[in-house]
This record gives C-alpha cells, structure tokens and sequence, in this order.
C-alpha cells in the first residue's frame, strides 16, 4: 500500500493492556480512540490488544518504547527504575486520598511527571485512574503490620513494592501479573496486593480471599505513546491527539468508580473476607522505604510539592 504512512491514509494504532475487555482502561483507550478518528476524519484510528495479547506489561513497555506497537496503557510502577520522578506517586501513602492524587496528576506536578517519560522515548499522554491497592492472601485477614509476618507476596515489578512489603514483615516476590492466580493456588506465594478491579476480573478472590483494606498506594495508571511516532504527526494532529486523551480522562474515572463498587460486590458475594486494618501501624512502618527512594533533592521537593497540595 503505498499510500501507507501519508496523510490520506488510514493509519491504526496498536495499543496493549493487560487487563480484559471492559475493563475501564482499555474503555478509556478504545474511547480514545474514538475521539481521534473522528476528530482526524478517520486517518488514525486505535486498534486495542486487551488481555495481555501482545505480552506482559514489562515485555509491552519495551514493544511501545522501541516503537513496535505505537500506544500502551500500563501501571507506572515498572517504569520507577527508569523514569525516576514515576517513585513520587508510587510512594506509600504519599495520597491523602483519590481527590489528592487528582489535584497533584491533573496538575503541574502530574504535567513534571509526563515531561519526564520523554528521555526514555516516550509520550506520557494520559493519568488513569487505578484505585488504591490493598494486600491479599490465603492465610488470614491482615490487621496490623505483625499480622504480615513471613508472608508471601507477589508484588508489582518495582523495588518500592518489594522494600514496602519487607518494610513490613512479609516476603516479596515480584513477577508478572498473569502468573499471580497460578502461584497463589500452587501455594508459590500465599497472595497479592492490587485494587478491586484487578482482584475481582482476574478471579485473585478465587484462591485468596482475605482482602485487607491498607490501602498502600494510589498510584495512577499511565498512557504512552511512542515519542518517534508522536513526533510524526503534524502539530495539529498532536493537539487532537492530546486532546482526545484528556477527553478520554474523565470517561475512564467515571467507569473505574462504577467499576470499583461493582467488583467490590461480585467479590464479597463469591465469599471474599474485605476487613479494615489499622492504617497509622502501615504508614509508621513505611520511612524506610522514603530514606531509600528519596535520594536526592529533585524527589525530595517532589515529595514536598505533593504534600503541599491541598
Ligand atoms: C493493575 C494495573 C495493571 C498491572 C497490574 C499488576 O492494577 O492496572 O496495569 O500493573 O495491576 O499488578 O501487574
């Protein structure tokens, strides 16, 4: 096709996630994509691979960075080893809750963050929002920190994740997201940490079923899109593209909170055990991990700025 890559052409965008279809971030992007084909008059459209088609989130972030597939929909916490200002909202309880996380991403503080993705050939278009994510596990509801003692938990591929959960008193082991249902049930780990979202569509509550609401982090959600690729479009193009993602922001928050409640119920009513836990006795446990992921004076004021918003 030589018309291919023109102006006139139909261009289709891949993009990947991990979660199923109907999930609120892949709505959010699918939404997206809407926005863009018809805003450019149907010369770009979206194409999403849900259900981890093209990989595991690690192996995807490489496929969008080397431009393989042009959009991706993930977690920040696998970029807090290369993208150093992603450690700031991946933090513990650096939230004092969602309409915090809100005012600080929606904000210049969430624009520092996105300007920070491009080094390593990446677009930050978009926050989406991912909950809080809370411990859960086989063995028994989690109310205090010593109730964490010699468990095992799988945790999201970030060092923050594993010094939190030692920080703690557990195990952590870090790996894919679609190997967690098996080790949980070959007793490999004992459980996880995600949000209800997660929990319920990936059927964690099926071989975990003690959900202990900690609430560690509210860390958002990422959109990228392939710097090289971005760089192609015309400036006005780049505008309804960056338009279309912040369009598709408050489409994605509405289902997520729908989506919450809604994955919150089937859990409970399939027999999961959701408890409260003692929320200071975390988040006194967690200064180790600030004194190690804090080193130097850009996160620290960071931190700062984050904090300050009201
Ligand atoms: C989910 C997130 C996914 C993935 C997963 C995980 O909350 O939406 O992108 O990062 O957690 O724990 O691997």
């Amino acid at each position: 096709m030589l018309m291919l890559g023109t102006a006139s052409a139909q261009t289709v965008l891949k993009s990947s996630d991990t979660h199923p279809d109907g999930y609120p971030t892949v709505e959010g992007v699918k939404y997206f994509g809407e926005l863009v084909k018809e805003r450019t008059g149907g010369r770009y459209s979206v194409e999403v691979y849900h259900s981890a088609q093209l990989g595991e989130e690690k192996d995807t972030i490489e496929q969008v960075r080397s431009g393989v597939i042009e959009l991706n929909r993930v977690s920040m916490a696998p970029f807090n080893g290369t993208v150093k200002e992603t450690i700031v909202p991946a933090l513990p309880y650096i939230f004092r809750s969602e309409d915090h996380m809100h005012k600080v991403m929606d904000g210049p503080i969430g624009d520092q963050i996105k300007a920070a993705f491009e080094p390593v050939g990446l677009v930050a278009l978009a926050f989406y929002d991912a909950g809080a994510r809370s411990f859960y596990n086989s063995k028994r509801p989690i109310k205090k920190v010593e109730d964490m003692k010699g468990l095992k938990f799988r945790v999201i591929q970030s060092d923050i994740f594993v010094d939190m959960t030692t920080a703690l008193g557990a195990n952590a082991t870090p790996m894919p997201y679609g190997e967690v249902y098996s080790s949980i049930e070959t007793t490999v780990i004992d459980g996880a940490e995600n949000n209800f979202p997660s929990y319920d569509t990936a059927k964690h509550y099926e071989v975990a079923k003690y959900y202990s609401m900690d609430e560690h982090t509210i860390l958002p959600e990422v959109f990228v899109m392939n710097k090289a690729a971005f760089d192609k479009l015309t400036p006005e193009d780049q505008a309804i593209f960056r338009q279309a993602a912040k369009d598709s922001v408050a489409k994605q928050r509405e289902l997520w909170t729908a989506k919450t409640a809604e994955s919150r119920a089937t859990a409970e009513k399939v027999g999961a055990e959701i408890n409260e836990v003692d929320k200071q006795d975390f988040i006194d446990a967690m200064k180790p991990v600030y004194d190690k992921h804090i080193p130097d004076e850009v996160l620290k004021k960071l931190v700062d700025d984050v904090r300050a918003v009201q």
